[in-house]
Parts: structure tokens; C-alpha cells; sequence
């Protein structure tokens, strides 16, 4: 592509605003849309007015549960800013908006001990060759000098951060910054734009250092450039900015800016640099479709409304969209424009824009949508591990379906969400990516669904066995007029080896038990398993048929399948039943400051720990690897992200079923006795 082609096409570009909870970003996207004339006047954080906190979970929760669009225009320009979640548990709805945005705008606190929680973004960002920039806010508030939040940030960035403005202090207060590559030093002005000032003499020789610094960065990656920086040459402004700019659509280089969004300080900067430096919706078109299908427009976020049904909310990539549009033979069920909360209706969505289109009710965030069809991307972030369940139940009988049917909903619209019937213990749970992820699912469940549940804690799928083999007769004799009931079976069980199931053996001579009633004793030593003297499933237990008798008249199959079953009942007792835990392989993955803290965590929950090792494509970062019983790792991740703010997780499977016993065996046995009274 050409550096001049959105010189030429004014088509609307998209900047998604990401980073940590807190740092600033519905703030930062308040600004900017206030700055550049879409909103006169900024809500307040303090009573939820702002444009970004549009729906009535982020309003009670304090925070941004899912991605918030608004349109407004600098300088000509059209752009869709994105203000999307910050909190780790919501970050689906983040990567689905980061994959059809031009640029990312990475808000984050002038603090280094916080650089960290900024990391999952940068390697999202990383890893999919997304152009950003990083705004470090709250810059009058910062702790540290500009080099140790430099250092901090650069050690979580797999790119080269280059820093395009100096702030100019006076005593502990930024009032104005130097822009490095114009070298001109500006002084912020309440409410007004920033003035333009001498560069102040004693930050000269700094802003000298650092523009070197800068230019060698691009010089990196650009070899004019470095032929006149090893010449000592003044490369002319223009081709440093064409370098700056192609760097960033390739992902090479993260320039760094600085402000305060509260009082719009490094504000108009910020539109600046977006302004001359994020790519055309046509480059990002041509990286992304390489792993796109064809289309017109693409899909990165559904949504159920009450007014306007399901939304799809999608980026047009190609010519445009409008209410006439075909899609699979039909015309769309209406375009609407995203302004915060507002839902409008609108005739034309042009090259670039997002737009939401009523009525596709099959659509996934990454599918394009065409004239054929509705396809899916062949690369689009694939949720992460569920990590935390709950179990959901009604409150008010007979509202069974509502809550099926709300909950397919909730969790097409969120792909990290996910429901389903335990098979072990029958419960309806509902898991997620955290504690906050599933109660705004509550929360919405009831708003928008009109169901009110329960969430509880889920049980624990224990599992029984037996250590010591018997023999036991199992005889079952009734007679109650007519032709009566006669079985008899001689039933040797033995505990098995760890995963091996159950065994049942037939060793009948001389067909004391005919061949046609084994497989009813068979059913009746199976059934007897489903719940054993503790109350858990019984397994890892060989059964073998070894004599018996029958009745030429009174025997049937029901008769011997109940007395196995009588057999069964009198044995498992006298086997040493013993309780077996689901143990889980678990690898937890921190940065390598919290490791152990981590390892002390997971020790504390009963876990045997493996070992530890660098996180594979993580600077940084440890995998501890432990085997954990299951019962201990429910509430895992919330201990872990309180540990290492916000940013541990950790990846499960199933491993193995562990004898247990002590208090917490007797417990879980009174539990499930109580249950089942
Ligand atoms: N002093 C100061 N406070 C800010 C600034 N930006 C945001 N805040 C405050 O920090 C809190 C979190 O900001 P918010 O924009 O909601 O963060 P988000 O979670 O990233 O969207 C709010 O109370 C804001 O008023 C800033 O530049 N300076
Ligand atoms: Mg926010």
C-alpha cells in the first residue's frame, strides 16, 4: 500500500481504546469525543454519565463489561472509537474489537510497580500484528520519573517502545510537554488548546538525547534514516514521519504518549498522532484478509437487545452497507449507528465503519458477511479456558425453559461464557473467565431476561471405591399368588487398579445361572454402582458371577437383576468403601516476581507441585505446574488474580481420582447423606 492512501479515501477509521481496569479509558474516550466535538460536555466517572459506561451492569458495577462504540470526527476525519473492558474477566469482547480496528490506543498509569497488569494486552496486540500506541495517563500523578515507567513498559512490550513526547515539569507538575519529532514544546491551557512555548532551556540537552533515541528506533527498521544518522545528518521531518508511520501499521515499533484524560491534557496530541499515523481501513482490509474470507463487512460482536433484537455489530470492509443490502438471499433487518447506549437507525454504512445489522441470528464474532453468505474467519481469538463455575438454579418454579432459553443467548453473545449439565452431578452450571464475569451474567439474566437464579458454589463430582474383596450371595425370593420371583447369584467383587473402570466377569459351569439371566445380573451389579454406601458413584470395581440357581418357573430377569442388586448391597459395605477426589493437572501461569507466592497458594489447596519452567512466548513469566485436588481449585483463579493484580491464570484437565480421607472425606459423605434425606 501506498503512505499516501488515506490521503485519498476519507473512509471512517477505528480506534480501539484498551488497557487495565481503572487506568483511564472511558475517561480517555469521554475526552476524545469532547475534544473533537461529539459530546459538549464530558459525563462524570462519579454518577456513571459518561458515554462509555452505557449499559446498566457497567453503570452498577462501576466498570465496562462489554465494548462501547461512538462516532465523531477530527479534522475531517471520521472515526469509531471503542472503549472497550479492561478487566481481564470481560476480555473476549476486547480481542473480538481489537481484530477490526486500525489502531489500539493502550491506556495505562505512570506507575511501574502497575506495568504489568498492561501485559496481556501488549501480547495480545503482539501476537496478531495489531498497530498501537501507548497513552501513559494520569501523567501529573506519577510516582516515578518517565524513565523507570519507560523501563517497566518496555520489559512487558515485545516491540520497542520509542517515546514521542518529554513533559516539561514544573516542581512536581507536568504543565506541558516537548513533541519529539517537531521539537516544539507546547503549555497546557485550562479548557483550551495547549500554547506553544520555547523549548525550556534546562530540558534541552534531554530533549536532544531522547529524539536520538527515537530516531535511531526507526532507524531500525529503516535504512535511508540510518545512512543519515551515521552521517550526522538532520533527516528531513517528513521521512521520519513517514517511517514513524509505517513502523506502527507494521507493528514495529509503539510510540508513547502522555496526558491527563481528566482534564483533557495531551488530548489533541493524542488525535494528532492518531490522525497522521493509524492506517486506513483499507491496509488493515489488506492484513486482515489474508485469514478473512471475502466480504463486504465482519462480524465482531452480537448482541441481544429488547428493543431491536439481536445486533451484529460488524466493521465494513469493503464498498458499503446499507438497508437494501443482500445477505444469503435476504435483505438485512436494518442498519443501525452505535452512539454509546444510543441504537439509531441509518440508511448507509460506508467503507470503514462499524454499524450494527438487526436480525442475523445465526452470526458469530468473525464471520463475514456477504452476498453468499455469513462465513467464519479462519483466525479469530478463540475464548481462553474456562476457569471458575457456578451452579445456577431458579428461583421461581416453572421458569426452567426461560432460563435455558436466556442462557443460550447470553452465552452466543459471549463467547467465554458457557453453560451446560455437569454429568457427574446433574447441576446446571454456568462458567466463566471469574466471580464478576458470571454475576453480570446474573445480573443480565435478570434485566434483560427476567429470570431470577440462584448461584451457588457447584459440588464436587467425588467418585467411591473399595479396597478389600468379598463374596456375597445375592438370593431374591417372592411369593405372592400365581407364579412368584426367584433369582440367586453368587457375586465375588474385588477392588480394581486406579481408571480402570468396572469389570464383570461370568464364571457360571453348568449353567447353574442360565446364559439368558447373566446380562440382567450384569444390569443389576451396574445399577447397584450408580450410588454406593457413601453416596458417590462407585467405580474401579471387578464383579465376577461365580455360582447361583434359578427356578424353572419363578426365575425371570427382572428376578436375578434383583438380586444382584440385594448381592451388591450386602458386599460394597464390607469392601472398605473409600472415597476417590477428582484431581486436576493444573499449569498456573504468573510473571515470575508472584512464582512463589503462587507455588505458596497452590500448597495451601492441597496441591502436589511438579515444578516450574519459563511460559512459552511469555518474557517473564513462569508455569508452575501442580496437581490439584478439584475442590481446591473453584475458587483458584480469584485467589491468584488477588495475588499478582489481576493478571495470574492458570490451564486445567482432568487427571486422575485420588483416595481421600480425614475431615474433609467425612464431610463430603455427611453432605451427600444429607442430600439425599
Ligand atoms: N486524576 C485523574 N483521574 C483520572 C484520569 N483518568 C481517569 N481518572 C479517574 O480514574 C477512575 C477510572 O477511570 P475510568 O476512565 O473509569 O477507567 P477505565 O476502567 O479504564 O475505563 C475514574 O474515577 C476517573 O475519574 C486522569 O487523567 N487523572
Ligand atoms: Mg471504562
Amino acid at each position: 500500500m501506498p503512505d499516501n492512501v488515506d490521503t485519498t479515501v476519507r473512509a471512517t477509521r477505528v480506534a480501539a481504546i484498551v488497557g487495565p481496569y481503572t487506568s483511564g479509558k472511558t475517561s480517555l474516550f469521554e475526552s476524545l469525543l469532547c475534544v473533537s466535538g461529539a459530546i459538549t460536555r464530558k459525563g462524570a466517572a462519579a454518577d456513571r454519565s459518561r458515554l462509555g459506561d452505557a449499559s446498566v451492569e457497567a453503570k452498577s458495577r462501576e466498570m465496562s463489561v462489554e465494548t462501547v462504540a461512538a462516532t465523531t470526527t477530527f479534522l475531517d476525519d471520521t472515526w469509531t472509537l471503542l472503549d472497550c473492558p479492561g478487566s481481564i474477566e470481560f476480555l473476549q469482547d476486547t480481542r473480538h474489537a481489537l481484530m477490526v480496528a486500525d489502531i489500539a490506543v493502550v491506556v495505562c498509569d505512570p506507575d511501574p510497580a502497575r506495568a504489568v497488569m498492561v501485559a496481556p494486552f501488549l501480547k495480545f496486540l503482539d501476537d496478531h500484528g495489531i498497530p498501537h500506541l501507548i497513552f501513559i495517563n494520569r501523567m501529573e500523578h506519577a510516582k516515578a520519573s518517565l524513565t523507570e515507567i519507560m523501563s517497566a513498559l518496555q520489559a512487558v512490550s515485545e516491540r520497542p517502545l520509542v517515546m514521542r513526547q518529554l513533559p516539561i515539569f514544573e516542581g512536581e507538575t507536568v504543565t506541558g510537554y516537548i513533541d519529539l519529532i517537531h521539537e516544539r514544546a507546547y503549555h497546557y491551557e485550562e479548557g483550551q488548546p495547549s500554547t506553544l512555548i520555547r523549548i525550556p532551556t534546562d530540558v534541552e540537552a534531554d530533549e536532544r538525547a531522547l529524539r536520538q533515541d527515537l530516531l535511531e528506533s526507526l532507524a531500525d527498521f529503516d535504512d535511508s534514516l540510518m545512512e543519515e544518522l551515521l552521517n550526522d545528518a538532520e533527516p528531513a521531518k517528513n521521512d521520519v514521519f513517514v517511517s514513524l508511520k509505517r513502523d506502527i501499521a507494521d507493528d514495529l515499533v509503539v510510540p508513547v504518549l502522555l496526558g491527563e484524560a481528566e482534564r483533557d491534557h495531551g488530548v489533541n496530541r493524542l488525535w494528532k498522532a492518531l490522525r497522521h499515523d493509524a492506517p486506513a481501513p483499507q491496509v488493515t482490509w489488506e492484513r486482515r484478509k489474508k485469514d478473512t474470507p471475502d466480504g463486504i463487512a465482519q462480524v465482531f460482536k452480537t448482541q441481544h437487545a429488547s428493543h431491536t433484537g439481536r445486533l451484529s455489530w460488524v466493521r465494513v470492509w469493503q464498498g458499503c452497507l446499507t438497508d437494501q443490502t443482500t445477505i444469503v438471499g435476504q435483505k438485512i433487518g436494518g442498519l443501525y449507528a452505535l452512539q454509546g447506549a444510543d441504537v439509531t437507525k441509518i440508511a448507509t454504512a460506508g467503507m470503514g465503519a462499524i454499524a450494527a445489522v438487526g436480525r442475523l441470528e445465526d452470526t458469530h464474532p468473525g464471520d463475514v458477511l456477504s452476498e453468499a453468505g455469513c462465513f467464519p474467519a479462519e483466525i479469530w481469538p478463540q475464548p481462553p479456558q474456562r476457569l471458575f463455575a457456578l451452579k445456577l438454579s431458579t428461583i421461581k418454579a416453572g421458569d426452567d425453559v426461560k432460563l435455558s432459553t436466556a442462557l443460550a443467548k447470553l452465552t452466543a453473545d459471549d463467547v467465554s461464557l458457557h453453560f451446560g449439565h455437569d454429568p457427574d452431578t446433574g447441576e446446571l452450571l454456568l462458567w466463566g473467565m471469574g466471580e464478576v464475569h458470571l454475576m453480570v451474567a446474573v445480573d443480565r439474566l435478570r434485566n434483560a431476561f427476567n429470570v431470577e437464579v440462584k448461584a451457588e458454589r457447584p459440588k464436587v463430582p467425588f467418585k467411591e471405591t473399595i479396597k478389600t474383596s468379598v463374596t456375597e450371595r445375592g438370593r431374591h425370593k417372592r411369593q405372592t399368588g400365581g407364579h412368584g420371583q426367584f433369582g440367586d447369584a453368587v457375586l465375588e467383587v474385588k477392588p480394581l487398579a486406579r481408571g480402570e473402570g468396572f469389570v464383570f466377569t461370568d464364571r457360571i459351569v453348568g449353567g447353574v445361572v442360565p446364559k439368558n439371566y447373566i446380562p440382567a445380573v450384569e444390569a443389576g451389579v451396574r445399577d447397584s454402582l450408580s450410588k454406593g454406601p457413601l453416596g458417590f458413584p462407585v467405580v474401579d470395581v471387578g464383579v465376577t458371577l461365580t455360582d447361583g440357581s434359578y427356578h424353572a418357573v419363578d426365575s425371570s430377569e427382572m428376578a436375578f437383576k434383583t438380586a444382584a442388586g440385594i448381592g451388591m448391597r450386602a458386599a460394597l459395605p464390607k469392601c472398605t468403601p473409600t472415597l476417590l477426589e477428582p484431581i486436576w493437572a493444573v499449569s498456573v501461569a504468573v510473571p515470575s516476581e508472584w512464582t512463589s507466592k503462587a507455588q505458596r497458594a497452590l500448597s495451601q489447596r492441597r496441591a502436589q507441585i511438579l515444578g516450574y519452567d519459563k511460559r512459552p512466548g511469555w518474557q517473564g513469566w513462569d508455569v508452575v505446574k501442580a496437581q490439584v485436588p478439584q475442590m481446591e481449585v473453584h475458587d483458584l483463579i480469584l485467589e491468584l488474580r488477588s495475588l499478582t493484580m489481576g493478571v495470574g491464570t492458570f490451564e486445567w484437565t482432568f487427571d486422575h481420582l485420588q483416595e481421600l480421607s480425614g475431615r474433609i472425606a467425612d464431610k463430603a459423605v455427611a453432605d451427600a447423606q444429607g442430600d439425599a434425606e
